[in-house]
């Protein structure tokens, strides 16, 4: 071969590779992660609770149907940002130093999914609720609500600015994630977190469904009334309905008949969001029902079952927008082409209390708010109607979605990749047990912080700091009324929880500090 020609062979190999490389770059999935704040498996449709038959969630149960539904996913701290820091970094709160929302920011030098995903090749985003005081980092695009956020005309921040936006916060979060997918580098995977603010405190629907709901009524749980009886921590929250809610902020009542002045509202900075024509047509929505209230004599039961019903109403109706932005972004990747090589995941960032205990908000380790929905699909590789019943935990997120991009996770993330329960490999070992800590108190709502596992069929939680324990049996007493930690029979089971705990400090390397 002549010199010129051995040349010319090279490069066409050396072109065939690179081609090569991005074929196979392209079929990397891309992944669309979306989570909401706040949304109860409760009321999302596919979890088939009473509550979520009278409000569907048609577009976010077509992830489940295309795709598989988790049915005992967990959080590892039930709280707003601790979530979202131990889904980022696949690593329980003590040890990615997020462990309550009045934390100092988050370390953004720290190692993240996105910064693992962005250093593979991967175009980075996150849009919405962020939540973690510093500045995103690993992400190549951030379009982020102030804190909280807002729902009506909220500001966003960019790495440029602040802007307010004139809207509804659900649909403009919507609209940007379109607008980035429209943008974006065509010639590359990519890793997207549309975050939404919805269903978050204080529950203001979009104005269209202002009336969706209005006259639903929905079944009141039968725990509704709880006394507490036997559980320390639950008798001294204030998170409760029909006690805790600001029934101007949360439920937006008024001053009496044709009043326009709102009950109780701590912060009407969030309602005065609104334009003056907007804040007409708010507060004209709930007239007939307002004068309503005054006009029915109610006793006490009443009323608290009346403000279950305005709380559900709200909420609800808010989760329809949620709902749709889900639909719309499923139809977008449909008609891009996209749908079949990416994979789109819904959750939220904690359960959430529908009344049951009598409460809203999360915290405890109880079941509704330690829970966390789960649905996520992936054309080919997850076979449609696939039901997950192993125990999953938002710190296996970071190392399983990297595992469907054929990266391996790093050694010193704390989760599992949970790709083999999804893909039809079952392995023959999975964890029996979940470790949880939640460490906010003093703060909002009064929850004493406590520690527990959880396993299939008991609970074992203990408030460190009153050290008082709780012990469940999940078979017998689902709604966790019955703290049976007394119970003599128990306690073959109970040191083995104890010991079982023990370990799990261990493996996660829960400091002493962390502990008392
Ligand atoms: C706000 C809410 C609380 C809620 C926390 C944490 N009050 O302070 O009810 O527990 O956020 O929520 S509000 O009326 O101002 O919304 S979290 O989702 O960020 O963890
Ligand atoms: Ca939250």
């Amino acid at each position: 071969m002549t010199r010129k020609k051995s040349l010319f062979s090279c490069l066409l190999m050396l072109l065939a590779f690179a081609s090569c490389k991005k074929a196979e770059q392209h079929q990397r999935p891309n992944i669309v992660f979306i989570m909401s704040d706040d949304h109860a498996a409760q009321a999302i449709s596919a979890y088939g609770h009473p509550v979520s038959r009278l409000a569907p969630t048609p577009n976010i149960d077509r992830i489940a149907e295309e795709g598989a539904i988790f049915l005992d996913n967990y959080c590892a701290n039930s709280i707003c940002g601790p979530s979202r820091a131990s889904v980022l970094t696949g690593k329980h709160s003590h040890k990615n130093g997020f462990m309550r929302n009045w934390a100092k920011g988050f370390d953004g030098t720290q190692q993240t999914i996105s910064k693992i995903l962005q250093q593979n090749g991967y175009q980075t985003a996150v849009i919405g609720k962020w939540h973690l005081i510093s500045k995103p980092t690993g992400f190549d695009y951030w379009k982020i609500l102030n804190d909280q956020g807002e729902y009506n005309n909220p500001d966003f921040i960019t790495e440029k600015d602040t802007v307010k936006s004139m809207g509804y916060v659900t649909d403009l979060i919507t609209k940007y994630t379109k607008e980035w997918l429209e943008h974006r580098d065509k010639n590359k995977p990519f890793f997207l977190m549309m975050n939404h603010k919805a269903p978050h405190r204080n529950w203001v629907p979009a104005e269209k469904y202002y009336h969706l709901y209005e006259h639903v009524k929905f079944p009141v749980p039968d725990n509704y009334f709880d006394d507490y009886k036997g559980r320390f921590a639950a008798s001294k929250q204030k998170m409760n309905i029909y006690r805790d809610m600001y029934e101007g902020h949360d439920l937006k009542m008024v001053k009496g008949i044709n009043s326009d002045s709102l009950l109780y509202d701590p912060w009407p900075q969030v309602l005065g969001r609104m334009t003056p024509e907007e804040r007409k047509r708010f507060i004209e929505a709930y007239r007939d029902r307002n004068n309503d209230f005054y006009k029915t004599k109610m006793t006490d039961k009443e009323i608290a079952e009346w403000k279950y019903q305005r709380y559900m109403q709200d909420y609800l109706a808010t989760v329809k927008s949620v709902d749709e932005s889900v639909g719309e972004l499923l139809d977008y990747l449909k008609r891009e082409g996209l749908d079949k090589n990416t994979i789109v995941i819904y959750t939220s960032d904690q359960g959430f209390y529908l009344g049951e205990h009598g409460w809203f908000d999360k915290r405890f380790m109880y079941e509704e708010s330690m829970g966390m929905p789960l649905l996520m699909k992936y054309p080919g590789h997850i076979e449609p109607g696939t039901k997950v019943r192993e125990l999953t935990q938002n710190i296996d997120f970071a190392p399983s979605l990297l595992s469907f991009c054929g990266i391996s996770a790093p050694a010193d993330m704390q989760g599992v990749t949970f790709k083999p329960l999804v893909t039809g490999k079952k392995p023959k070992q999975w964890r029996d047990a979940l470790y949880y800590h939640y460490y906010e108190f003093p703060g909002f709502h009064d929850v004493r912080a406590h520690y527990g596992i959880k396993t299939k069929r008991y609970k074992l939680m203990c408030f460190y700091k009153e050290k008082i324990w709780e012990l469940y049996d999940l078979e017998k007493d689902p709604h966790e009324m019955n703290n049976i930690i007394d119970d003599p029979q128990m306690k073959p089971v109970i040191n083995q929880l104890k010991e079982e705990l023990a370990q799990l400090q261990q493996q996660y390397e829960v400091p002493e500090s962390a502990k008392n």
